[in-house]
């Protein structure tokens, strides 16, 4: 009798543990056009943007990219947009938030490097597929997120300092404008810059500081190194083309001549700066293209295919100075 009760319970156990995984419904993951609720429901998919800040050319054009992108695919797709205000912290919430919204992707430009390990597990774990668009953060792309889409930071460096040694015969006197510091962006394009102007003996940088990417900043910064190294400089390479307006704008008010006696190299390739270097007060610039809507988009598209997609997409960058910002003003942005 006692083997029968024994016996009989282990049954009961087996089949209610039977029971309990016919109930459990695996979620298909939303990568595959899986069954998140997705903010607006209604059949389509939701894809949200989770943008840094939306101040300078660059940042606005980007977002207006991805926007217009968007809204040209509406049949498919619901769109949310979020902007952190220039702050890390805010970013890594806002991107916590649309997790908890069951949106079905989400394309991020992480501010800083670093600070977003938690939501990617939190993405995984809630099988919304990130794609970073614009910069790169810590982690491992098909694990962390699908893919990062950027320019090549170090080869917009190199390129500047290639440039800038051309130019002075290997002897200048460099001041360094550097983007958001923590960004990769500003680790990269400082990286590329120093490798390509060591090679250069008489080429020193007699200041380096961070002037955040905006053209206040960086005209403030600039006041700043003037009062201390003055006629000492005799180039300003500026991470981006707002810092190298702000600089240039400092250099003026000091009655330096910024273009001449002081070369400037950059990085965007804005329309604002195309326009100072056909007036004679910026010497050349590394374009980074902002127009990520299309890209960013198809990509998406493919890894919802399940099209194998690279670890990185990198877009090919010009390079606008005297001979051909006249010819490409008009498409700037
Ligand atoms: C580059 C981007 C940089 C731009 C700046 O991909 O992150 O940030 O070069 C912008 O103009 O602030």
């Amino acid at each position: 009798m006692n083997f029968l009760l024994k016996n009989r319970s282990v049954l009961v156990l087996i089949m209610l543990f039977a029971i309990a995984l016919i109930g459990c419904e695996r979620k298909p993951a939303s990568g595959t056009g899986g069954n998140n609720a997705g903010g607006d429901g209604g059949g389509k998919k939701t894809v949200a943007f989770a943008q840094m800040e939306n101040t300078g050319p660059w940042r606005i054009a980007e977002s207006e990219s991805m926007k217009s992108e968007a809204a040209k695919r509406a049949d498919k797709y619901a769109f949310v947009y979020t902007d952190a205000q220039g702050t890390t912290a805010k970013q890594v919430s806002d991107v916590e938030d649309l997790i908890a919204r069951k949106v079905d992707a989400i394309f991020l430009a992480p501010r800083e490097a670093e600070g977003f390990s938690s939501t990617f597990q939190a993405a995984k774990a809630a099988n919304i597929p990130i794609i970073l668009i614009d910069r790169e953060a810590t982690g491992t792309p098909g694990v962390d997120f699908v893919t990062v889409i950027k320019s090549d930071f170090i080869k917009e460096g190199q390129r500047a300092g290639e440039w800038l040694a051309k130019q002075t015969g290997g002897k200048a006197g460099i001041v360094e404008l550097k983007g958001t510091t923590g960004s990769s962006v500003a680790n990269d394009r400082s990286k590329g810059f120093m490798d390509e102007i060591g090679k250069n003996a008489d080429m020193k940088i007699i200041a380096s500081q961070d002037a955040n990417f905006t053209r206040a900043e960086g005209q403030k910064v600039m006041e700043n190194i003037i009062q201390a190294q003055g006629k000492a400089i005799t180039a300003v390479y500026a991470h981006n083309d707002e810092m190298a307006l702000g600089a240039i704008a400092a250099l003026k008010a000091a009655g330096m001549n910024p273009g001449k006696d002081v070369m400037i190299i950059s990085v965007d390739g804005q329309k604002s700066a195309l326009q100072a270097i056909i007036a004679g007060d910026m010497n050349a610039t590394v374009e980074c293209n902002p127009r990520f809507g299309p890209i960013a988009f198809d990509t998406l598209e493919k890894f919802w295919r399940g099209e194998k997609l690279p670890a990185q997409i990198i877009n090919e960058d010009r390079f606008f100075d005297a001979s051909n910002a006249a010819q490409f003003v008009g498409e700037a942005y």
